[in-house]
């Protein structure tokens, strides 16, 4: 037995003893009674610290130190779950494997280390690269955006058929596609992220409407019209780039109607055609962006939104710091399906207040201004027009109630209240017998129409049916005559393609006077009332004036690069704008592939479009609650 060592008690150095046998023999006789007492209270307090030690110190059989040569690393002993697994001979085993298996750890790391150290250092920051990009991603992951409720699909119908049948026109619809092919591929090769192109530049465009962002508006906006057509392999392409690259955390101020119409609705449409989910979910991702927007006094939103800072504003040039009619009236299809897809009530709420707002004010001649001030409430300018700032609010009172299976007879009433009076104080014939749609001005009437102007030809036959006092044919004739009007105003060019504004004065009747009037820019309004027309009535002249149009648009606007508006379609010798705007793709294309296609491809039922042309299927509103309409009344 070996001796303990005792402890000093107080500085003073206490003799090592063994039990029973005294280390000072010549004081034994001499130890007294108290000595000996101390003695047995230091052997107990010995005794006490002991059994403590034993109870309470940290068990270190536990671990144990191996030295490896470079570092002492402290290591667990007994691996999870082998606890109470091992006698002592495996646990020397276990502890040998255990020694072997670092040192091979260890081999293998310094071995990497040297290849690290004879890479090259491209290499080594590409891998550090990587690694940073894959835990973004984790991170990514980890914080991304919750997964929308699911929903139920609204029924879709007829996005993969239209095949017209008979090869004429089949041959046509190919021409077609292979326009779109060429746009997209430019677009592709020169433009790509850009949000347009510019096809003799051949690099990317942008316009304020966007702000400083590069949101590849063109990929966004051509989805739809890439998927009807079956340019899969371009539509995985457009895909993929939303997907790793779309990003609307940026410091841009953005216009709310643009991105509503051409990045909103070509999301949602993208969505609903292909079932993919990213697009459902970058569509409320931006939506949410839009929101700040509408914090005005009154809840009519700004014109323009800084996506990142929120803050909002309106166009310099509108009328006392006024927002636009056809800005913030046309929000509403792309609104409640926000509301559906995400079950957010916001959206549906920000577009019904839009409506009870105006449905409370005064219209001079029942007519609605375009401009109302988001700060006052009141009317700036009694400017009216279905053209360029006033349009797609007419076309969206119609459609709301289109899209809700026809339930929404609030927004069908303010369409023909609306319709009723712009008949009475804007549309006139000509002397040589054009209808046209006039701008009103202060109570006197601008006998000017727009390029613009020419979709209401395609709005008054599609709200035909449904239209008060059994005007059906009324209305259904009036959109012919619209559409006449607007061919004639093709017709009578050189290039045969329309021009952005046209005059009914002094003998001059459906032709452009201004020189900064003579330009088209690739839009879509005509051919879209044609398609419209032939839907209806399936007269053979509407496939006929498309297919003018086509000629035109491939003769006089298709350059190397892509396609690019021309400045006057009274030249023979136009020069060109070089820009190859978004809604080419979206719209333009698109109408002329469906003219020449089966009814069956998105039928008018199932289906309606947006004002970028964007299809949102129809939602049978009877059997759906929006979260936020129980208290709306
Ligand atoms: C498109 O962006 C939309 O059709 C909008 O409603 C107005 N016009 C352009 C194309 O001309």
């Amino acid at each position: 037995m070996t001796t303990p060592a005792l402890l000093p008690l107080s500085g003073r150095r206490i003799p090592t003893l063994t039990p029973g046998v005294s280390s000072f023999p010549h004081h034994r006789a001499t130890l007294r009674l108290s000595e000996k007492f101390i003695l047995l209270l230091i052997l107990s307090a010995f005794i006490t610290l002991c059994f403590g030690a034993f109870f309470f110190l940290p068990d270190s059989s536990k671990h144990k130190r191996f030295d490896l040569g470079l570092e002492d690393v402290l290591i667990p002993h007994i691996e999870p779950g082998k606890e109470g697994k091992h006698n002592a001979g495996g646990q020397l085993e276990e502890e040998e494997s255990l020694r072997d298996k670092i040192r091979a750890d260890h081999e293998r790391a310094l071995q990497e280390a040297k290849e690290k150290l004879r890479k090259s250092k491209d290499e080594l920051k590409a891998e550090i690269q990587t690694e940073k990009t894959k835990v973004a991603e984790d991170l990514k992951k980890k914080d991304g955006p919750k997964p929308l409720p699911p929903v139920p699909m609204p029924k879709l119908v007829g996005v993969n058929d239209g095949d017209p049948g008979d090869p004429d026109t089949k041959e046509k619809r190919d021409k077609i596609r292979e326009m779109m092919k060429h746009a997209w591929d430019s677009y592709r090769q020169y433009g790509w992220g850009h949000n347009e192109l510019k096809p003799l530049a051949k690099k990317g465009h942008s316009t304020n409407i966007f702000g400083n962002s590069q949101m590849g508006a063109t990929i966004v906006d051509a989805l739809d019209t890439l998927y009807i057509m079956g340019l899969h392999d371009e539509f995985k392409d457009g895909q993929e780039w939303i997907e790793q690259n779309l990003d609307f955390s940026v410091n841009a101020e953005v216009s709310v109607f643009e991105v509503n119409i051409r990045f909103i609705g070509g999301l949602l449409a993208a969505y609903y055609l292909s079932g993919q989910e990213v697009f459902k979910v970058k569509a409320v991702q931006l939506a949410e962006k839009l929101l700040p927007a509408f914090n005005t006094p009154t809840g009519i939103p700004w014109a323009m939104v800084n996506l990142k800072s929120g803050v909002g504003r309106n166009w310099g040039w509108a009328s006392a710091g006024s927002s636009i009619l056809a800005e913030f009236g046309t929000l509403h299809m792309e609104f409640v399906h926000l509301t559906y897809l995400s079950g957010n009530p916001a959206y549906y709420e920000k577009v019904r207040h839009i409506r009870k707002l105006l449905a409370k004010m005064d219209r001079p001649n029942g007519l609605y201004p375009n401009y109302l001030n988001p700060r006052t409430g009141r009317w700036g300018q009694h400017h009216t027009s279905v053209g360029g700032l006033g349009d797609s609010f007419y076309e969206y009172l119609l459609k709301a109630w289109l899209m809700s299976d026809k339930t929404d007879t609030e927004a069908r009433k303010t369409y023909d209240d609306a319709i009723e009076a712009i008949e009475r104080h804007l549309i006139r014939k000509s002397n040589g017998g054009l209808t046209f749609i006039g701008e009103w001005k202060n109570g006197h009437l601008e006998r000017k129409m727009g390029h613009l102007t020419c979709f209401a030809g395609g709005m008054f036959a599609l709200g035909a049916d449904g239209s008060p006092d059994d005007k059906a044919g009324h209305y259904l004739q009036l959109g012919a005559e619209i559409a006449h009007t607007c061919h004639e105003s093709y017709d009578r060019t050189v290039l045969k393609l329309g021009p952005e504004a046209f005059k009914f004065d002094s003998g001059l009747e459906a032709v452009a006077v201004r020189q900064n009037e003579k330009y088209y820019i690739l839009r879509p309004e005509v051919i879209e009332t044609y398609w419209y027309m032939w839907r209806f009535t399936h007269d053979p002249k509407y496939r006929q004036w498309g297919w003018e149009a086509t000629q035109a648009i491939d003769k006089y606007c298709r350059v190397s690069g892509g396609f690019s508006g021309v400045k006057d379609v009274y030249s023979s010798n136009p020069t060109y704008d070089d820009v190859q705007q978004s809604f080419f793709l979206a719209e333009t294309l698109k109408y002329l592939y469906l003219l020449f296609s089966g009814d069956d491809l998105l039928p008018l039922e199932n289906w309606v479009f947006n004002t970028e042309a964007h299809p949102l299927p129809v939602l049978h509103m009877a059997n759906i609650t929006l979260p936020g309409s129980q208290n709306q009344g």
